[in-house]
């Protein structure tokens, strides 16, 4: 990537007044949580991610799901966000608006300091009744329910507790799919982090968003994703390295 392409996308983030950044797993990579593409390590190698994050799954064999889930967030919580992150935090106060939509469920967003998050996929911190008997999404407190069982009980209807995240073949929440597409659909700047572009509908956005031509699409990746072609900018590199540069330029 040239310094002449990573100053006019500062050129371009600095006149925004509606920017949307779409960020997925690629964006935590360099806080040390492997994205889907890597495969997994240690006793989770010979599980396929997308196989282990289904309803059918957590039907088949609740235990083996509910381990996985909780090294994961046990992983989430020993690590820290990385100066990406806190970059596009900062952007918050340099620009007219703000908003990220992530994929992610590690909540490193908001740790960072970033205040208006989507959350697409949940987060893999919070938990809920798998039975969602009190309501979609039922929340439970993990520390409060009894540990007799492995996953853990809903205390209102005996169902399995279960992580708060959106599985395969699962619905995204409602309201932040339609507040992501309205977002899209009007945003004039979409910069777009650490996603392959193969997971539906977070996929879609990009899309949405260059509908009539309407936003200018920055891509942030190490390698050519599927949402490369209809970027306006593709800045090869890592979160990690290009972000905090963008905020430096347009800072200056
Ligand atoms: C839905 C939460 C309607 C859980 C996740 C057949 C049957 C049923 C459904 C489907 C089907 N075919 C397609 C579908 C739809 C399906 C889908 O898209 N499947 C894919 C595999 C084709 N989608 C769904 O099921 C969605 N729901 O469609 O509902 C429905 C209902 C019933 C029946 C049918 C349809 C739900 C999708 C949400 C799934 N949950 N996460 C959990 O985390 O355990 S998805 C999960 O995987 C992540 O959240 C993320 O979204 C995705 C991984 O994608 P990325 O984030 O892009 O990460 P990836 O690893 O792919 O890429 C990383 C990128 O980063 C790479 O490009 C790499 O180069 C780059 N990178 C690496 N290092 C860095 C970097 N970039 C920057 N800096 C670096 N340092």
């Amino acid at each position: 990537m040239s310094s002449v392409q990573l100053q006019r996308a500062a050129d371009v983030l600095k006149r925004s007044e509606r920017l949307v950044v779409l960020s997925g797993a690629g964006m935590s990579k360099e806080s040390g949580i492997p994205t889907f593409r890597d495969a997994m390590e240690g006793l989770w190698a010979q599980f396929d991610p997308e196989e282990l994050a289904t309803p059918r799954a957590f039907q088949r064999n609740p235990r083996l799901v509910w381990e996985w889930y909780e090294s994961r967030r046990l992983q989430v919580l020993a690590v820290q966000p990385h100066a990406g992150h806190y970059a596009l935090a900062a952007l918050e106060a340099r620009l007219a608006q703000v908003v990220v939509i992530t994929q992610n469920v590690d909540g490193l967003h908001k740790r960072a300091g970033s205040t208006d998050v989507i959350e697409l996929h949940g987060n893999i911190t919070q938990h809920k009744c798998s039975a969602d008997c009190r309501g979609a999404p039922t929340l439970l407190d993990l520390a409060a329910l009894s540990q007799d069982s492995v996953p853990p009980r809903c205390p209102y209807c005996g169902a399995y507790a279960r992580p708060n995240v959106v599985w395969f073949e699962e619905y995204l929440p409602e309201d932040a799919l339609s507040r992501a597409m309205s977002l899209c659909a009007n945003a004039d700047v979409v910069l777009i982090v650490g996603t392959s572009g193969i997971v539906q509908p977070a996929a879609s956005l990009p899309y949405l968003a260059k509908r009539n031509g309407r936003a200018f699409l920055i891509d942030v990746n190490p390698e050519r994703d599927e949402i490369a072609p209809i970027c306006d900018l593709y800045l090869q590199g890592t979160a990690g390295s290009i972000l905090p540069r963008l905020v430096a330029l347009i800072s200056a």
